[in-house]
């Protein structure tokens, strides 16, 4: 039986969602900025004992002019993770906003996490503590600081994500991160006006 799960990464311009997926899915990291435009899709398998489990990761773009495309990839997620740069108080004043697009399409029914990205740089300008009285404020199922350069926190993120998943116990969380798996890579360009239904359907998830 293939589970599958999507999640979709939100967050303003430069805060490190790309560099995190990087990070999780190739462990990699590049320190050149290349804008993601319109919205990447990346999907990751995981063999279980008795089954697969398949994490589908939406990339989405910071920058406004790509805005009116991100609802309708919230829409049917079961996660959400919004990321902001813990040197960038813009990008930490700006969670609320994402956090209302969230809630307006998908109302309670998603787990929402809150990233404090780039903790490896010394010019913190958002503490621990009002991170993690944020992610309280607007109801995240969990918050935790992440460098993508450095990788600290990437697995563990993934990690906490998928104990939460429904179907999905505990052991097996670990095993799905660390076990045997696959993993694809597929770019959707949407920036012409595709409508999100048709570029699914052309990706093969
Ligand atoms: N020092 C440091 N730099 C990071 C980290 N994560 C990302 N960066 C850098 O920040 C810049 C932006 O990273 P991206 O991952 O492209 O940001 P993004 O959120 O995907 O940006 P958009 O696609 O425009 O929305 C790049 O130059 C990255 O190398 C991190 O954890 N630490
Ligand atoms: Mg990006």
């Amino acid at each position: 039986m293939l589970t599958k799960y999507k999640i979709v990464f939100l967050g303003d311009q430069g805060v490190g969602k790309t560099s995190l997926i990087t990070r999780f899915m190739y462990d990699t990291f590049d320190s050149h900025y290349a804008a993601t435009i319109g919205i990447d899709f990346l999907s990751k398998t995981m063999y279980l004992d008795d089954k697969t489990i398949r994490l589908q990761l939406w990339d989405t773009a910071g920058q406004e002019r790509f805005r009116s495309l991100i609802p309708s990839y919230i829409r049917d997620s079961n996660v959400a993770i919004v990321v902001y740069d813990i040197t960038n108080k813009d990008s930490f004043n700006d969670v609320q906003k994402w956090f209302d697009y969230i809630r307006e399409e998908r109302g309670s029914d998603v787990l929402i996490v809150l990233v404090g990205n780039k903790s490896d740089l010394e010019d913190k300008v958002i503490t621990s503590e009002e991170g993690e009285a944020l992610a309280k404020k607007i109801g995240c199922n969990f918050f935790i600081e992440t460098s993508s350069k450095n990788g600290y926190n990437v697995k563990k993120l993934f990690k906490k994500i998928a104990k939460l998943l429904p179907e999905l116990q505990n052991e097996n969380a670990d095993r799905a991160l660390g076990g045997d798996e696959s993993t694809n890579i597929q770019t959707i360009n949407v920036s012409a006006g595709k409508p999100p239904e048709e570029s699914l359907s052309s990706c093969q998830c």
